[in-house]
């Protein structure tokens, strides 16, 4: 079982006697937990930190409540500040605690871990765990608090009403749904705590059950019901639960003949609904809404604009304390023989104009680049274009467009590269991370999603290796300058053990493992070059053009790339603030690895790095695929270092990439010699 999976990163398996010679002697002997809610976080912290030390360390700690041992030696304190102020008086020195954040004081043979509410103690309990799960026994004392307050998991689960089919989740890979079930919410929600309890491990406080593409049946009475049920289980996680929308439910569920979001008998519909789920749940997070996109209803149908869709469900929320969740992802089906047609466009084009229209409560999730989960996009313009509202940023865990979990691609370096990226708005640093906060345009509320899908497996995304990056999305959404190369040795240690051979070798693999896929699968901002009508899997670089998707290379026999200058093109460059606008106006400032995304040029331009365009595909499509042919090696060396297990999946999948990069390469390279005519200068490359 602990090999299996199903407890990830929080095996808590036990330390070797040499990691903790010297250390075992003088541990603390008991843990106390102060005025704890039942059922509550608190508790939960109380009940893993009894768990975590005795599978780590084998130690049975006694558990008390007693308020007369705050200042006992050999003891792990674990508290609300409120409570240790006034059960135990002041923490010195004075710390600054944020919503959610902790203290944690390892100093001394005691240790307090405070939290600014109960969920900020169970995170901190946590990040306990992981110091002595590393076999990390130094002293630390520090307050540490989250970048943003909405850190949360989307699901993008169906119900399945009418296939009957064991709830299928949209571009997920790790099995059926933990929560849903032919129409209905399971019996055994069994799976349910045991996610709730990852989400927290690292500090992710809200999960969106469904799918956004949302299906109404979801707030049938008997399905509300359930919600209750799912949302009783996370509750002792601090992760809160929210539902997406659909927004013609008061037709399609209700028995109204419209869902114009300013009819009276709409709202009304919506009010009550609303108000049935807090009577049910009254923790519950929000709703998150896929309006008007890829055949979804919404306010445009009854020529209201997006706003006043978002607002009606604002109103109805705002007496309960929920939020909003509004997705920027909305775009039309465009015609290719326009040269000025430009999917990227469309978020700016659909929300710049509203900005200011939205309700307090309502955030707006935008995905980090303008199109969708590709290899490589520079940052959605839309995050400097609507300063009088709060956004959030969307990241894909499941690897929708890199490699279905097929393929091992670490994803934290590509997510940093846009959370690192300087917008510049009013010629001002104005980093991503910043905006998503609130920090930049000073608003409270901000923050992270990510889809993470996950699943009956017991791998729970499809595959042991991906886990890193559900992992690494609660840490980059707690601390989004957090090092990715920490991040996943971290993630190693508490998931392979202490063994350096397995640290080192997982190390290095992720962190060459984005590049080599980029390299492989679509470089210098050409996107994915996989098959988008269908799959979103494998290489097919014809599929991208010769539809309405705009998710477009413009590839002919002399020339590729989108021109999404002002000049001469999309004009999509200009919608970035005039320090950006300008970088990507030209080719001479545009970065080669975006090259292709910004601008329409020559096989033969020559990059910045002096090779040409095309021989860049070559070599890069080479590189990348080499790369990853030497992991099934790597793996190999550790043989006896894993359990046989984990060993011959993670064999398996690697063995299976090192090959499929194959087909990749030949794949794209073949195409493109073809396409250009102009031969591999290392004649690597067949010409059919
Ligand atoms: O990337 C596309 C996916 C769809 C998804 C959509 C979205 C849930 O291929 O499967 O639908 O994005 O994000 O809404």
């Amino acid at each position: 079982y602990a090999e299996s999976g199903i407890d990830a990163w929080l095996r808590y398996a036990r330390l070797p006697a040499s990691a903790t010679k010297g250390h075992l002697n003088s541990f603390p002997n008991r843990i106390v937990v102060l005025n704890a809610s039942k059922n509550g976080p608190l508790a939960s912290a109380s009940s893993e930190l009894h768990k975590g030390i005795k599978g780590i360390l084998g130690l049975d700690l006694d558990v008390s409540s007693s308020v007369k041992s705050c200042f006992a030696q050999k003891t792990i304190v674990v508290s609300t500040l409120e409570t240790y102020k006034s059960s135990c008086g002041k923490l010195s020195p004075k710390v600054n605690l944020k919503e959610d954040g902790y203290w944690l004081n390892t100093k001394g043979n005691s240790v307090q871990i405070i939290g600014q509410n109960e969920r900020g103690a169970l995170y901190g309990a946590f990040q306990y765990l992981s110091l002595l799960g590393q076999g990390d026994f130094s002293d630390v004392e520090y307050a540490s608090n989250p970048s943003a307050p909405v850190r949360w998991a989307n699901q993008w689960d169906n119900l399945n009403a009418a296939t009957a089919a064991h709830g299928s989740i949209e571009r997920g890979y790790g099995g059926a749904s933990i929560f849903f079930d032919s129409g209905l919410i399971k019996e055994d929600l069994s799976r349910v705590p045991q996610y709730g309890r990852l989400l927290a491990s690292v500090g992710l406080n809200g999960i969106v059950i469904n799918n956004v593409n949302a299906d109404a049946n979801l707030l049938n009475e008997t399905n509300l019901q359930g919600v209750k049920r799912i949302a009783d289980l996370f509750r002792p996680w601090g992760v809160n639960v929210g539902i997406s929308l659909n927004f013609a439910s008061p037709q399609v569920l209700g028995d109204l003949t419209t869902f114009d979001p300013l009819d009276s008998t709409v709202i009304k519909w919506w009010t009550d609904k609303t108000d049935r789920i807090y009577q049910l749940v009254p923790d519950f997070a929000g709703y998150l809404v896929k309006a008007n996109s890829e055949g979804q209803p919404g306010p445009l149908t009854y020529n209201r604009t997006l706003s006043e869709g978002a607002n009606l469900f604002a109103k109805a929320i705002e007496p309960h304390g929920g939020i909003v969740v509004f997705r920027a992802f909305v775009y039309d089906q465009l015609n290719e023989t326009d040269w000025k047609a430009d999917r990227a466009n469309a978020a700016v084009q659909y929300f710049k104009e509203l900005d200011g229209q939205f309700d307090d409560n309502v955030l707006i999730q935008i995905k980090f680049g303008p199109i969708d989960f590709q290899v490589r996009e520079p940052a959605s313009p839309l995050f400097a274009n609507m300063p009088k509202t709060p956004v959030s940023i969307e990241l894909e865990v499941t690897q929708e467009y890199l490699g279905q979990q097929c393929h091992l691609v670490y994803l934290p370096p590509l997510w940093q590269t846009i959370l690192g990226f300087d917008m510049r708005y009013n010629h001002r640093q104005s980093y991503i991370r910043d905006i998503v906060s609130g920090e930049v345009f000073n608003h409270k509320l901000g923050g992270y999603a990510g889809v993470v899908n996950v699943g009956m497996d017991d791998t729970w995304i499809g595959s042991h290796l991906a886990m890193s990056n559900f992992f690494a999305f609660g840490r980059l959404a707690w601390n989004p300058q957090a090092d990715s190369q920490d991040i996943v040795e971290e993630w190693t240690r508490l998931t392979f053990g202490l063994s350096r051979d397995v640290v080192a070798a997982i190390v290095d693999m992720s962190m060459k493992s984005w590049s080599a896929y980029e390299g492989y699968s679509g470089n210098l901002g050409i996107q994915t070059l996989t098959d988008i009508l269908y799959t979103h899997y494998g290489a097919n670089p014809a599929s991208q053009d010769n539809n309405g998707w705009g998710q477009w290379t413009r590839a002919d026999s002399k020339t590729i790339g989108m021109d999404r200058t002002v000049s001469n093109g999309t004009g999509n460059a200009g919608q970035y603030p005039k320090d950006v606008a300008n970088m990507f106006e030209h080719t001479q400032t545009t970065p080669d690895d975006l090259l292709l995304w910004f601008h329409h040029v020559p096989y033969t331009f020559k990059l910045h790095s002096g090779k040409t365009v095309i021989q860049h595909f070559y070599d890069a499509h080479y590189t990348g695929a080499a790369t990853v042919q030497k992991f099934p090696t790597t793996w190999k060396s550790l043989k006896g270092q894993v359990d046989s297990e984990r060993y011959a999946d993670v064999l398996y999948r690697l063995q299976y990439q090192a090959g499929h990069s194959l087909v990749w390469r030949d794949g794209i390279s073949e195409f493109y010699r073809n396409l250009s005519s102009i031969p591999d200068k290392l004649n690597r490359v067949r010409n059919h």
